[in-house]
């Protein structure tokens, strides 16, 4: 018999992820676990069984545009894989988006959505795209406060109903850019009766199959620039199924999120209804960047989750140099580092969750706001590069199998690699939070403290004073830049970004490896936060805009100083 390697197997996804349900047994209360694991522990057991088989046996299918019946109709039909319609049943059985609304669990329905949302993303090809837009929609169309939308929308949105329930999608990127949305061709005009019809190209669209969508344009004569865009409400199909003004020109042929139906488009004349005035759109719709983007950082954390649990199982089967790679001090150190990276992203984005719960029931207080609003960008941005980074390690844990198409392992890179990308890539998201960080100020050193006084425990000081000399010196960086001009400030916001980013993960973690001491004998999360924080969190470094410049574009620097070649991170 030749020999071969005993593929990775997954257990149930609830029960096997330690740090998931110690996190739960710290935020929730004892009655809401009590009520939603059984729950949790069936998406689980779906998860990492039949639903990761079907995402192997259909690794090779993908969704499928017909753009002509055999009569030369256009009709522009999209198949979705078979796995994406399981994964909407299930997404409408389980309420991924409906738990948030429905608010049973109150404060903590957002943390209860975002733990069934962690388990269900991994398996189901990324299937969190339509939802996040949908669950984006719905909260835009309520902060906007339209009657009318939110009485014919939101209930379809959130329904629990497969033969109600919508998907929205979120159709901002043109030809012109996904950065600078402002920059939109769109045009919008006012037809017979005030209705208003919409004409331009969106090239990007995700999902092309959604219900509705929520559009930017601008209204005929409106001013260049992202407050002349407003915000319109669109649904795609007329009550007949004719698409309202739509024609699909083609499937984006993407790097990963393959199954991810993305269309390029053109409105027609597509009736279309304004959600909230006639312009600032880009204002308006930012209550759905945000919300998408928190779900960014969820999926960010679900991903980082499977590889690990991969790269663990495959270390115990995996024999090489004559014992499994599960006792090869080399591999034990990697593996650790992907298992810390892994719990600290998953504090970080759960506590912006939390902080989310809490502000859709009136329970934040003003600081808090601030933390909500600075810790969304910091959240997407720092997991978004964690990511990459901890599913490409992992896959080198398979050596050549993890570069092996069927065994399914190279799927998760290309998938993962979207999240630093969409919804804001890693350098508008750090300009965004500069956006925010002088408000966020006191509120994150106010975080940091309560979180660094709560650990007592001495194993955890070293911990602790790194994350407070790092905070310290994050404050001393923004107070000099800002000094500094506008170009020193720019050059720097993605180091103090996620320096920011890792600083906070480590307090938070540092905070529950002190609860779980306490509260479950279980030192795991601690070693975790150890680890985390040996792995890195300032990345600050000396900023020198001219020696960037002379590198960036290979030009011969005008001086060569001496202190900035000393710069300590990369
Ligand atoms: C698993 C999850 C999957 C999710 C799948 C989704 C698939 C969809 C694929 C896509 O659509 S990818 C494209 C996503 N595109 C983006 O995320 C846009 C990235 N660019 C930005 O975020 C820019 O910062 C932005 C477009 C917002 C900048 O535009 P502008 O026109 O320069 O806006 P400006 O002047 O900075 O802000 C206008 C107002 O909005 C300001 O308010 P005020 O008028 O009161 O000053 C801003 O404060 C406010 N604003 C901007 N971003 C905000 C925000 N408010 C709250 N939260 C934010 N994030």
């Amino acid at each position: 018999m030749p020999f071969n390697q005993p593929p990775p197997q997954l257990g149930n996804q609830y029960e096997d992820d330690r740090a998931l349900r110690s996190l739960l047994a710290r935020m929730l209360p004892g009655e809401v676990l009590r009520e939603v694991e059984p729950r949790l522990r069936s998406l689980g057991a779906l998860a990492g069984d039949e639903l990761y088989q079907q995402q192997l046996s259909e690794r090779l299918v993908e969704p499928k545009l017909t753009q002509w019946d055999a009569w030369g109709n256009r009709i522009d039909r999209i198949e979705l894989t078979p796995l994406w319609q399981r994964a909407r049943e299930l997404s409408i059985e389980y309420g991924l988006v409906a738990t948030a609304y429905e608010r049973a669990y109150g404060l903590h329905s957002r943390t209860v959505q975002f733990a069934l949302v962690h388990l269900f993303g991994p398996s189901t090809d990324v299937y969190n795209c339509p939802l996040a837009m949908t669950d984006g929609a719905a909260k835009a169309l309520v902060a906007a406060g339209n009657g009318d939308l939110i009485e014919r929308a939101v209930p379809r949105l959130i329904s629990r109903d497969p033969a109600q329930a919508w998907t929205s999608g979120q159709w901002m990127t043109e030809s012109t850019g996904g950065s600078d949305v402002g920059q939109a061709e769109t045009i919008a005009r006012r037809g017979e009766h005030g209705a208003w019809r919409l004409y331009g190209r969106k090239w990007f669209t995700s999902a092309a199959t959604s219900d509705m969508a929520l559009t930017l344009a601008r209204p005929e004569g409106n001013a260049a620039g992202g407050r002349g865009l407003a915000l319109f409400y669109l649904e795609t199909r007329d009550a007949e199924g004719r698409y309202n003004g739509i024609t699909i020109h083609r499937l984006k042929d993407k790097l990963g999120t393959r199954k991810v139906p993305t269309g390029e488009l053109t409105l027609d004349a597509t009736q279309a209804e304004l959600v909230a005035g006639e312009d600032e759109g880009v204002k308006h719709i930012a209550p759905m960047l945000n919300i998408t983007r928190l779900w960014n950082s969820v999926s960010a954390v679900a991903f980082m989750r499977r590889a690990v649990a991969l790269a663990r199982d495959y270390a115990r089967r995996r024999v090489a140099f004559g014992a499994a790679l599960a006792q090869k001090p080399l591999h034990l150190d990697t593996l650790a580092g992907l298992q810390a990276e892994t719990e600290a992203a998953l504090h970080l984005t759960f506590f912006v969750a939390e902080l989310l719960g809490k502000e859709e029931c009136a329970a934040l207080r003003p600081d808090e706001l601030h933390l909500l609003r600075a810790l969304t960008p910091i959240a997407k941005l720092t997991t978004g590069k964690q990511v990459v980074s901890v599913v490409s390690e992992a896959m080198e844990c398979f050596g050549g199998a993890g570069y092996v198409e069927d065994t399914g392992l190279p799927q998760l890179l290309r998938d993962a690699q979207v999240l630093p990308i969409w919804e804001g890539t890693t350098n508008v998201l750090a300009l965004d939070f500069l956006r925010t960080a002088a408000a966020a100020q006191m509120p994150l050193r106010k975080l940091i403290q309560h979180c660094c006084a709560a650990v007592q425990d001495e194993r955890l000081r070293r911990a602790v004073e790194t994350i407070q000399a790092t905070a310290q010196r994050s404050e001393n960086w923004i107070g000099n830049a800002s000094a500094g001009g506008a170009e020193q400030l720019e050059a720097g916001a993605r180091r103090y970004a996620l320096t920011v980013g890792r600083t906070v993960a480590a307090a938070l973690l540092c905070r529950h490896a002190q609860w779980s001491l306490q509260h479950e004998s279980d030192a795991r999360a601690a070693l975790a936060c150890r680890r985390f924080v040996a792995n890195g969190i300032d990345l600050l470094g000396n900023i020198d805009l001219a020696n960037s410049r002379a590198l960036a574009l290979d030009e011969r620097p005008v001086a060569f100083p001496g202190a900035s070649v000393a710069s300590s991170a990369g």
